[in-house]
Protein backbone atom coordinates (compact mmCIF):
# COMPACT_ATOMS: atom_id res chain seq x y z
CA UNK A 1 0.00 0.00 0.00
CA UNK A 2 1.41 3.63 -1.12
CA UNK A 3 2.49 5.45 1.81
CA UNK A 4 0.30 8.47 1.89
CA UNK A 5 1.42 10.13 5.07
CA UNK A 6 4.95 10.63 3.69
CA UNK A 7 5.73 14.88 3.78
CA UNK A 8 1.85 15.27 4.68
CA UNK A 9 0.66 17.55 8.17
CA UNK A 10 -0.68 14.93 10.55
CA UNK A 11 -2.55 16.83 13.53
CA UNK A 12 -2.91 13.93 16.44
CA UNK A 13 -5.77 15.36 18.39
CA UNK A 14 -5.03 13.77 22.65
CA UNK A 15 -2.28 11.82 23.59
CA UNK A 16 -3.81 8.58 25.36
CA UNK A 17 -3.02 5.18 24.49
CA UNK A 18 -4.51 5.27 20.87
CA UNK A 19 -3.01 8.80 19.84
CA UNK A 20 0.48 8.12 21.43
CA UNK A 21 0.90 5.29 18.53
CA UNK A 22 -0.81 7.29 15.79
CA UNK A 23 1.65 9.98 16.49
CA UNK A 24 4.57 7.47 16.46
CA UNK A 25 3.11 5.52 13.09
CA UNK A 26 2.54 8.89 11.45
CA UNK A 27 6.12 10.52 12.17
CA UNK A 28 7.73 7.07 11.14
CA UNK A 29 5.58 7.29 7.71
CA UNK A 30 7.61 10.73 7.02
CA UNK A 31 5.01 13.09 7.61
CA UNK A 32 4.85 16.55 9.41
CA UNK A 33 3.25 15.86 13.08
CA UNK A 34 1.51 18.27 15.53
CA UNK A 35 -0.24 17.21 18.69
CA UNK A 36 -2.78 18.79 20.90
CA UNK A 37 -3.96 17.84 24.05
CA UNK A 38 -6.12 18.52 27.41
CA UNK A 39 -2.85 18.94 29.10
CA UNK A 40 -0.29 21.83 28.84
CA UNK A 41 2.51 21.31 26.26
CA UNK A 42 5.16 21.08 29.31
CA UNK A 43 3.84 18.31 30.90
CA UNK A 44 3.35 16.37 27.52
CA UNK A 45 6.45 17.10 26.18
CA UNK A 46 7.66 15.23 29.23
CA UNK A 47 6.41 11.86 27.85
CA UNK A 48 9.75 10.51 25.42
CA UNK A 49 6.95 8.59 23.43
CA UNK A 50 5.67 12.02 22.42
CA UNK A 51 8.27 14.49 22.63
CA UNK A 52 10.64 11.88 20.15
CA UNK A 53 7.69 12.07 17.21
CA UNK A 54 6.75 15.92 17.50
CA UNK A 55 8.66 19.32 17.73
CA UNK A 56 7.90 21.13 20.90
CA UNK A 57 6.45 24.12 18.84
CA UNK A 58 3.75 21.61 17.05
CA UNK A 59 2.23 20.65 20.40
CA UNK A 60 -0.85 22.86 21.38
CA UNK A 61 -3.44 22.80 24.67
CA UNK A 62 -6.87 21.99 23.42
CA UNK A 63 -7.75 24.89 24.56
CA UNK A 64 -5.40 27.95 22.14
CA UNK A 65 -6.85 29.65 20.40
CA UNK A 66 -4.80 29.51 17.57
CA UNK A 67 -5.95 25.86 17.34
CA UNK A 68 -8.82 25.54 15.06
CA UNK A 69 -7.42 27.64 12.53
CA UNK A 70 -3.99 25.39 12.80
CA UNK A 71 -6.14 22.50 12.23
CA UNK A 72 -7.94 23.72 8.62
CA UNK A 73 -4.64 23.34 7.42
CA UNK A 74 -3.36 19.67 8.00
CA UNK A 75 -3.89 17.03 5.37
CA UNK A 76 -4.91 15.05 8.40
CA UNK A 77 -6.69 14.80 11.73
CA UNK A 78 -6.47 11.74 13.69
CA UNK A 79 -9.17 12.06 16.77
CA UNK A 80 -8.41 10.28 19.90
CA UNK A 81 -11.72 7.74 20.54
CA UNK A 82 -12.59 9.35 23.55
CA UNK A 83 -13.24 12.92 22.53
CA UNK A 84 -16.53 13.53 20.47
CA UNK A 85 -16.17 14.14 16.73
CA UNK A 86 -18.46 17.32 17.52
CA UNK A 87 -16.12 18.76 19.42
CA UNK A 88 -16.23 23.00 18.37
CA UNK A 89 -12.67 23.00 17.49
CA UNK A 90 -12.70 21.71 14.74
CA UNK A 91 -15.81 22.99 12.84
CA UNK A 92 -13.17 25.18 10.78
CA UNK A 93 -10.90 21.95 10.06
CA UNK A 94 -14.25 19.99 8.54
CA UNK A 95 -15.96 23.01 7.16
CA UNK A 96 -12.50 22.95 4.41
CA UNK A 97 -13.42 19.01 4.34
CA UNK A 98 -10.20 17.94 6.02
CA UNK A 99 -10.09 14.33 6.67
CA UNK A 100 -11.12 13.64 10.57
CA UNK A 101 -10.65 10.21 11.19
CA UNK A 102 -8.88 8.05 14.13
CA UNK A 103 -6.15 5.83 14.31
CA UNK A 104 -7.67 2.30 13.42
CA UNK A 105 -9.18 3.86 10.45
CA UNK A 106 -5.37 5.63 9.35
CA UNK A 107 -4.05 2.10 10.02
CA UNK A 108 -6.00 0.12 8.10
CA UNK A 109 -5.47 1.76 5.00
CA UNK A 110 -1.53 1.17 5.57
CA UNK A 111 -2.00 -2.92 7.17
CA UNK A 112 -1.82 -5.71 5.09
CA UNK A 113 -4.24 -8.65 6.44
CA UNK A 114 -7.75 -9.89 6.83
CA UNK A 115 -9.76 -8.43 9.34
CA UNK A 116 -11.86 -9.98 11.69
CA UNK A 117 -13.60 -6.75 13.45
CA UNK A 118 -16.15 -7.28 16.97
CA UNK A 119 -18.10 -4.86 18.43
CA UNK A 120 -20.86 -4.76 21.29
CA UNK A 121 -21.39 -3.39 24.47
CA UNK A 122 -20.71 -6.60 26.32
CA UNK A 123 -18.69 -9.60 26.10
CA UNK A 124 -16.06 -7.84 23.21
CA UNK A 125 -12.85 -8.28 25.13
CA UNK A 126 -13.40 -12.15 25.73
CA UNK A 127 -14.83 -13.44 22.33
CA UNK A 128 -11.43 -11.30 20.38
CA UNK A 129 -9.52 -13.15 22.80
CA UNK A 130 -10.80 -16.36 22.20
CA UNK A 131 -10.57 -15.72 18.34
CA UNK A 132 -6.84 -14.43 18.78
CA UNK A 133 -5.97 -17.44 21.02
CA UNK A 134 -7.53 -19.74 18.52
CA UNK A 135 -5.66 -18.51 15.48
CA UNK A 136 -2.30 -18.21 16.58
CA UNK A 137 -1.81 -21.75 17.32
CA UNK A 138 -1.86 -22.49 13.77
CA UNK A 139 -1.57 -19.09 11.96
CA UNK A 140 2.15 -17.16 12.37
CA UNK A 141 1.09 -13.89 12.05
CA UNK A 142 -1.62 -12.86 14.37
CA UNK A 143 -2.40 -9.35 15.71
CA UNK A 144 -5.20 -8.64 18.31
CA UNK A 145 -5.65 -5.34 19.27
CA UNK A 146 -8.14 -2.26 19.11
CA UNK A 147 -10.01 -1.10 21.72
CA UNK A 148 -8.76 -4.26 24.02
CA UNK A 149 -5.71 -2.39 24.16
CA UNK A 150 -3.09 -2.56 21.54
CA UNK A 151 -3.88 0.03 19.02
CA UNK A 152 -3.94 -0.99 15.13
CA UNK A 153 -0.77 1.40 14.37
CA UNK A 154 1.33 -0.71 15.72
CA UNK A 155 0.73 -3.44 13.42
CA UNK A 156 1.45 -1.21 10.80
CA UNK A 157 4.62 -0.43 12.94
CA UNK A 158 5.74 -3.81 12.80
CA UNK A 159 5.49 -3.54 9.09
CA UNK A 160 4.52 -7.53 8.96
CA UNK A 161 1.96 -9.43 6.54
CA UNK A 162 -0.49 -10.10 9.16
CA UNK A 163 -2.45 -13.73 8.58
CA UNK A 164 -5.35 -12.64 10.38
CA UNK A 165 -6.14 -9.18 12.37
CA UNK A 166 -8.45 -9.57 15.25
CA UNK A 167 -10.03 -5.90 16.53
CA UNK A 168 -12.05 -4.79 19.01
CA UNK A 169 -13.58 -1.64 18.01
CA UNK A 170 -15.69 0.60 19.92
CA UNK A 171 -18.94 2.72 19.15
CA UNK A 172 -16.44 5.91 19.34
CA UNK A 173 -13.45 4.43 16.46
CA UNK A 174 -16.31 2.85 14.80
CA UNK A 175 -18.00 6.67 14.44
CA UNK A 176 -15.68 8.00 12.68
CA UNK A 177 -14.82 5.08 10.12
CA UNK A 178 -14.61 5.85 6.23
CA UNK A 179 -12.79 3.29 4.62
CA UNK A 180 -12.40 0.58 7.24
CA UNK A 181 -13.44 -2.75 5.80
CA UNK A 182 -13.36 -5.74 8.16
CA UNK A 183 -13.32 -9.25 6.35
CA UNK A 184 -15.84 -10.15 8.84
CA UNK A 185 -17.58 -8.05 11.71
CA UNK A 186 -19.70 -8.77 14.70
CA UNK A 187 -22.21 -7.21 16.41
CA UNK A 188 -22.34 -9.44 19.97
CA UNK A 189 -25.24 -7.07 21.65
CA UNK A 190 -26.76 -3.66 22.28
CA UNK A 191 -27.63 -2.12 25.36
CA UNK A 192 -27.81 1.03 26.93
CA UNK A 193 -24.50 2.74 27.35
CA UNK A 194 -21.62 5.16 26.83
CA UNK A 195 -25.18 7.68 27.22
CA UNK A 196 -22.10 10.40 27.65
CA UNK A 197 -22.01 10.47 24.19
CA UNK A 198 -25.08 9.02 22.66
CA UNK A 199 -28.80 10.72 23.60
CA UNK A 200 -30.56 7.33 23.02
CA UNK A 201 -29.55 3.82 22.25
CA UNK A 202 -30.49 4.18 18.85
CA UNK A 203 -27.60 6.23 18.02
CA UNK A 204 -25.33 3.90 19.43
CA UNK A 205 -26.53 1.01 17.75
CA UNK A 206 -26.33 2.94 14.47
CA UNK A 207 -22.59 3.77 15.67
CA UNK A 208 -22.47 0.39 16.14
CA UNK A 209 -24.00 -0.69 12.70
CA UNK A 210 -21.04 1.08 11.04
CA UNK A 211 -18.54 -1.21 11.04
CA UNK A 212 -20.56 -3.25 7.88
CA UNK A 213 -20.60 0.24 6.13
CA UNK A 214 -17.78 -1.16 3.56
CA UNK A 215 -19.09 -4.49 3.71
CA UNK A 216 -20.24 -6.16 0.75
CA UNK A 217 -21.58 -9.35 -1.46
CA UNK A 218 -20.62 -12.78 -0.62
CA UNK A 219 -16.76 -12.42 0.12
CA UNK A 220 -17.75 -10.13 3.62
CA UNK A 221 -19.29 -11.72 6.47
CA UNK A 222 -21.48 -9.82 9.38
CA UNK A 223 -22.38 -11.85 12.43
CA UNK A 224 -25.32 -10.02 14.90
CA UNK A 225 -27.22 -10.68 17.68
CA UNK A 226 -30.89 -9.75 16.77
CA UNK A 227 -32.21 -9.83 20.25
CA UNK A 228 -31.46 -6.18 20.55
CA UNK A 229 -31.47 -4.23 17.39
CA UNK A 230 -33.31 -5.60 14.49
CA UNK A 231 -31.05 -4.88 11.95
CA UNK A 232 -32.34 -7.42 9.65
CA UNK A 233 -34.26 -4.91 7.38
CA UNK A 234 -30.89 -2.93 6.66
CA UNK A 235 -28.60 -5.95 6.57
CA UNK A 236 -31.42 -7.76 3.38
CA UNK A 237 -31.32 -4.46 1.69
CA UNK A 238 -27.33 -4.33 1.67
CA UNK A 239 -27.19 -8.13 0.50
CA UNK A 240 -24.12 -9.02 2.50
CA UNK A 241 -23.98 -12.36 4.04
CA UNK A 242 -24.85 -12.57 7.63
CA UNK A 243 -26.30 -14.81 10.20
CA UNK A 244 -28.46 -13.54 12.65
CA UNK A 245 -28.16 -15.09 16.33
CA UNK A 246 -30.28 -15.18 19.51
CA UNK A 247 -29.79 -15.99 22.82
CA UNK A 248 -33.16 -17.92 22.62
CA UNK A 249 -31.43 -20.49 20.34
CA UNK A 250 -28.54 -20.49 23.05
CA UNK A 251 -29.47 -24.64 22.95
CA UNK A 252 -29.05 -24.91 19.11
CA UNK A 253 -25.59 -23.07 19.36
CA UNK A 254 -24.66 -25.37 21.87
CA UNK A 255 -25.78 -28.79 19.96
CA UNK A 256 -24.17 -27.03 17.04
CA UNK A 257 -20.27 -26.46 18.71
CA UNK A 258 -21.16 -30.13 20.19
CA UNK A 259 -21.28 -32.54 16.58
CA UNK A 260 -17.20 -30.57 16.71
CA UNK A 261 -16.37 -30.19 19.76
CA UNK A 262 -16.24 -31.38 23.08
CA UNK A 263 -17.08 -29.39 25.45
CA UNK A 264 -16.91 -30.61 28.65
CA UNK A 265 -14.03 -29.04 29.59
CA UNK A 266 -15.07 -24.88 28.96
CA UNK A 267 -14.34 -23.25 31.97
CA UNK A 268 -16.41 -19.76 31.04
CA UNK A 269 -19.02 -19.74 33.15
CA UNK A 270 -22.95 -18.62 31.32
CA UNK A 271 -24.87 -18.72 28.65
CA UNK A 272 -23.23 -15.64 26.91
CA UNK A 273 -19.72 -17.41 26.98
CA UNK A 274 -21.13 -20.14 25.22
CA UNK A 275 -22.88 -17.54 23.25
CA UNK A 276 -19.42 -16.08 22.50
CA UNK A 277 -17.42 -19.41 21.98
CA UNK A 278 -20.03 -19.70 19.04
CA UNK A 279 -19.62 -16.57 17.73
CA UNK A 280 -15.31 -16.70 17.74
CA UNK A 281 -15.88 -20.44 15.85
CA UNK A 282 -18.08 -18.87 13.39
CA UNK A 283 -15.98 -15.76 12.71
CA UNK A 284 -13.08 -18.45 11.91
CA UNK A 285 -15.20 -20.45 10.03
CA UNK A 286 -16.34 -17.97 7.86
CA UNK A 287 -12.93 -17.29 6.76
CA UNK A 288 -11.88 -20.97 6.57
CA UNK A 289 -9.19 -20.25 9.70
CA UNK A 290 -11.75 -22.95 11.66
CA UNK A 291 -8.88 -25.44 12.83
CA UNK A 292 -9.98 -28.22 14.59
CA UNK A 293 -7.39 -28.66 17.10
CA UNK A 294 -6.68 -25.09 17.72
CA UNK A 295 -10.27 -24.34 18.52
CA UNK A 296 -10.56 -27.69 20.64
CA UNK A 297 -7.33 -26.64 22.59
CA UNK A 298 -9.29 -23.28 23.10
CA UNK A 299 -11.95 -24.52 24.23
CA UNK A 300 -9.98 -26.92 27.01
CA UNK A 301 -7.91 -24.03 28.52
CA UNK A 302 -9.18 -20.63 28.14
CA UNK A 303 -9.44 -19.46 31.32
CA UNK A 304 -11.14 -16.18 30.27
CA UNK A 305 -10.43 -12.67 30.52
CA UNK A 306 -8.25 -12.07 33.76
CA UNK A 307 -10.14 -10.81 36.63
CA UNK A 308 -13.58 -10.65 34.50
CA UNK A 309 -15.29 -13.87 36.07
CA UNK A 310 -11.75 -15.66 35.06
CA UNK A 311 -11.51 -18.67 36.14
CA UNK A 312 -8.49 -19.82 38.65
CA UNK A 313 -7.38 -23.53 38.11
CA UNK A 314 -6.54 -24.56 41.64
CA UNK A 315 -6.06 -27.55 44.25
CA UNK A 316 -8.75 -26.97 46.80
CA UNK A 317 -11.47 -28.79 45.23
CA UNK A 318 -13.47 -25.75 44.80
CA UNK A 319 -14.31 -24.14 41.48
CA UNK A 320 -12.72 -20.25 41.64
CA UNK A 321 -13.84 -17.04 39.52
CA UNK A 322 -12.16 -13.86 39.95
CA UNK A 323 -13.89 -11.02 39.13
CA UNK A 324 -12.21 -8.45 40.60
CA UNK A 325 -12.41 -6.17 38.29
CA UNK A 326 -16.19 -5.80 39.63
CA UNK A 327 -16.86 -2.65 41.23
CA UNK A 328 -20.72 -2.24 41.27
CA UNK A 329 -23.43 -4.58 41.86
CA UNK A 330 -24.68 -4.33 38.33
CA UNK A 331 -21.25 -6.25 37.14
CA UNK A 332 -21.23 -8.77 40.54
CA UNK A 333 -25.17 -9.41 39.70
CA UNK A 334 -24.09 -10.18 36.10
CA UNK A 335 -21.18 -12.34 37.28
CA UNK A 336 -23.46 -14.24 39.95
CA UNK A 337 -25.90 -15.70 37.48
CA UNK A 338 -23.55 -16.54 35.32
CA UNK A 339 -22.15 -19.13 38.24
CA UNK A 340 -23.02 -22.98 37.93
CA UNK A 341 -25.76 -24.02 40.12
CA UNK A 342 -25.07 -27.52 39.83
CA UNK A 343 -21.73 -27.33 41.28
CA UNK A 344 -22.46 -27.14 44.92
CA UNK A 345 -22.75 -24.67 47.26
CA UNK A 346 -21.77 -21.05 45.97
CA UNK A 347 -19.61 -18.54 48.16
CA UNK A 348 -19.47 -15.13 47.38
CA UNK A 349 -16.62 -12.84 48.45
CA UNK A 350 -17.27 -9.23 48.19
CA UNK A 351 -16.85 -5.76 49.57
CA UNK A 352 -14.03 -3.15 49.57
CA UNK A 353 -13.91 0.95 49.86
CA UNK A 354 -16.93 2.08 50.38
CA UNK A 355 -18.28 4.97 47.96
CA UNK A 356 -20.83 6.66 49.76
CA UNK A 357 -23.40 6.39 47.76
CA UNK A 358 -24.93 2.99 46.75
CA UNK A 359 -23.05 1.30 48.87
CA UNK A 360 -26.49 -0.53 50.11
CA UNK A 361 -26.74 -3.84 49.31
CA UNK A 362 -30.36 -3.86 49.61
CA UNK A 363 -31.16 -4.51 45.95
CA UNK A 364 -29.57 -7.68 45.89
CA UNK A 365 -30.71 -9.63 48.97
CA UNK A 366 -33.15 -11.70 46.92
CA UNK A 367 -30.91 -12.34 44.30
CA UNK A 368 -28.32 -13.26 47.26
CA UNK A 369 -30.73 -15.57 49.04
CA UNK A 370 -31.64 -17.33 46.26
CA UNK A 371 -28.31 -17.84 44.96
CA UNK A 372 -25.26 -17.78 47.97
CA UNK A 373 -25.00 -20.48 50.31
CA UNK A 374 -22.09 -17.70 52.15
CA UNK A 375 -21.12 -14.17 51.86
CA UNK A 376 -17.72 -13.18 53.03
CA UNK A 377 -16.83 -9.76 53.88
CA UNK A 378 -13.88 -7.97 52.97
CA UNK A 379 -12.37 -4.43 53.08
CA UNK A 380 -13.89 -0.95 54.58
CA UNK A 381 -17.74 -1.52 53.71
CA UNK A 382 -17.51 -5.05 55.47
CA UNK A 383 -19.66 -3.79 58.64
CA UNK A 384 -21.57 -1.55 56.92
CA UNK A 385 -22.93 -4.77 54.64
CA UNK A 386 -22.78 -6.97 57.73
CA UNK A 387 -25.17 -5.07 59.15
CA UNK A 388 -27.72 -5.22 56.13
CA UNK A 389 -27.41 -8.89 55.50
CA UNK A 390 -27.82 -9.51 59.16
CA UNK A 391 -31.19 -11.42 59.53
CA UNK A 392 -31.33 -11.93 55.99
CA UNK A 393 -28.08 -14.11 54.44
CA UNK A 394 -25.16 -16.22 55.77
CA UNK A 395 -22.71 -14.53 56.06
CA UNK A 396 -18.85 -14.48 57.64
CA UNK A 397 -16.97 -11.11 58.28
CA UNK A 398 -13.56 -12.03 57.35
CA UNK A 399 -11.74 -8.91 56.65
CA UNK A 400 -9.24 -10.48 54.04
CA UNK A 401 -8.88 -12.33 51.22
CA UNK A 402 -6.60 -14.12 52.90
CA UNK A 403 -8.61 -15.09 55.79
CA UNK A 404 -11.71 -15.91 53.81
CA UNK A 405 -9.47 -18.29 51.75
CA UNK A 406 -8.41 -20.20 54.96
CA UNK A 407 -11.72 -20.25 55.92
CA UNK A 408 -13.13 -21.65 52.81
CA UNK A 409 -10.72 -24.41 52.64
CA UNK A 410 -12.78 -26.44 55.32
CA UNK A 411 -15.73 -25.74 53.85
CA UNK A 412 -17.79 -27.75 51.74
CA UNK A 413 -16.83 -27.93 48.31
CA UNK A 414 -18.52 -25.81 45.85
CA UNK A 415 -18.15 -22.26 43.87
CA UNK A 416 -16.20 -19.52 44.92
CA UNK A 417 -16.48 -16.15 43.60
CA UNK A 418 -14.77 -12.94 43.95
CA UNK A 419 -17.07 -10.30 42.59
CA UNK A 420 -16.36 -7.22 44.85
CA UNK A 421 -18.89 -4.72 43.84
CA UNK A 422 -16.66 -2.20 45.37
CA UNK A 423 -13.16 -0.21 44.51
CA UNK A 424 -9.83 -1.54 45.16
CA UNK A 425 -7.89 0.74 46.54
CA UNK A 426 -8.73 0.11 50.64
CA UNK A 427 -6.87 -2.39 50.21
CA UNK A 428 -4.91 -3.49 46.83
CA UNK A 429 -3.18 -0.48 44.44
CA UNK A 430 -6.28 -1.43 41.66
CA UNK A 431 -8.43 -3.81 40.77
CA UNK A 432 -6.07 -6.18 38.98
CA UNK A 433 -3.66 -5.89 41.69
CA UNK A 434 -6.64 -6.90 43.61
CA UNK A 435 -7.47 -9.70 41.06
CA UNK A 436 -3.69 -10.98 41.32
CA UNK A 437 -3.79 -11.09 44.82
CA UNK A 438 -6.65 -13.50 44.69
CA UNK A 439 -5.26 -15.95 41.81
CA UNK A 440 -2.07 -15.84 44.43
CA UNK A 441 -3.79 -16.88 47.49
CA UNK A 442 -5.71 -19.85 45.43
CA UNK A 443 -3.01 -20.98 43.46
CA UNK A 444 -0.39 -21.36 45.87
CA UNK A 445 -2.77 -23.96 47.57
CA UNK A 446 -2.17 -26.16 45.24
CA UNK A 447 1.72 -26.23 45.91
N1 LIG B 1 -8.05 14.28 25.70
C1 LIG B 1 -7.97 15.42 24.91
N2 LIG B 1 -9.12 16.11 24.70
C2 LIG B 1 -10.34 15.75 25.21
C3 LIG B 1 -10.40 14.59 26.00
C4 LIG B 1 -9.24 13.86 26.21
O1 LIG B 1 -6.91 15.79 24.43
O2 LIG B 1 -11.32 16.45 24.98
C5 LIG B 1 -6.83 13.51 25.91
C6 LIG B 1 -6.54 13.12 27.36
O3 LIG B 1 -5.84 14.15 28.03
C7 LIG B 1 -5.67 11.89 27.17
C8 LIG B 1 -6.21 11.28 25.87
O4 LIG B 1 -6.97 12.28 25.22
O5 LIG B 1 -4.31 12.22 26.98
C9 LIG B 1 -7.10 10.08 26.13
O6 LIG B 1 -7.61 9.62 24.92
P1 LIG B 1 -8.80 8.57 24.86
O7 LIG B 1 -9.82 8.90 25.89
O8 LIG B 1 -9.27 8.44 23.47
O9 LIG B 1 -8.13 7.20 25.38
P2 LIG B 1 -6.85 6.37 24.90
O10 LIG B 1 -5.90 6.35 26.03
O11 LIG B 1 -6.34 6.80 23.58
O12 LIG B 1 -7.51 4.91 24.78
C10 LIG B 1 -8.35 4.63 23.67
C11 LIG B 1 -9.61 3.94 24.18
N3 LIG B 1 -10.32 4.81 25.10
C12 LIG B 1 -11.54 5.28 24.86
O13 LIG B 1 -12.16 5.01 23.87
C13 LIG B 1 -12.14 6.19 25.89
C14 LIG B 1 -9.24 2.65 24.88
O14 LIG B 1 -10.41 1.96 25.22
C15 LIG B 1 -8.43 1.78 23.93
O15 LIG B 1 -7.98 0.61 24.61
C16 LIG B 1 -7.24 2.54 23.38
O16 LIG B 1 -7.67 3.77 22.78
C17 LIG B 1 -6.50 1.76 22.30
O17 LIG B 1 -7.32 1.56 21.17
C18 LIG B 1 -10.78 1.96 26.61
C19 LIG B 1 -12.25 2.26 26.79
O18 LIG B 1 -12.66 2.58 27.88
C20 LIG B 1 -10.50 0.57 27.20
N4 LIG B 1 -13.07 2.14 25.73
C21 LIG B 1 -14.49 2.37 25.81
C22 LIG B 1 -15.20 1.08 26.19
O19 LIG B 1 -14.63 0.01 26.03
O20 LIG B 1 -16.37 1.17 26.61
C23 LIG B 1 -15.00 2.84 24.48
Amino acid sequence: MSNFLLGKKVAVIGMGVSGKSALKMASHLGAETYVSDLRVPDEVLKDKTISSYVKVEHCYQQDDSRLPELLSHMDWIVLSPGIPTTMPFLTPARDRAVPIVNEIELACRLVKGPIIAVTGTNGKTTTVTMIGEMAKRHLKHVFIGGNIGTPLAEAVLARTDYDLIVLEVSSFQLESMQQFHPRVAVILNISASHGERYPNVEDYAAAKFLITKNMHGSSDFFIYNQDYVPYIQQVQKSKLSHRSLSMNCIEDYRKELARSYDLSKFKLPGDHNLFNLFVAVQCLAALKMDHKKSIQEVIDTFPGVPNRIEYVENGSGHLVYNDAKSTNWEATLTALKAMPRDKGPIYLILGGQARGRGDSIATLLSELKKRVACVYLIGDVAQALADELQGHVVFKLTGTLETTWSDLKTAQKGVVLLSPAFPSFDQFKNYSHRGECFRKIVIDERR
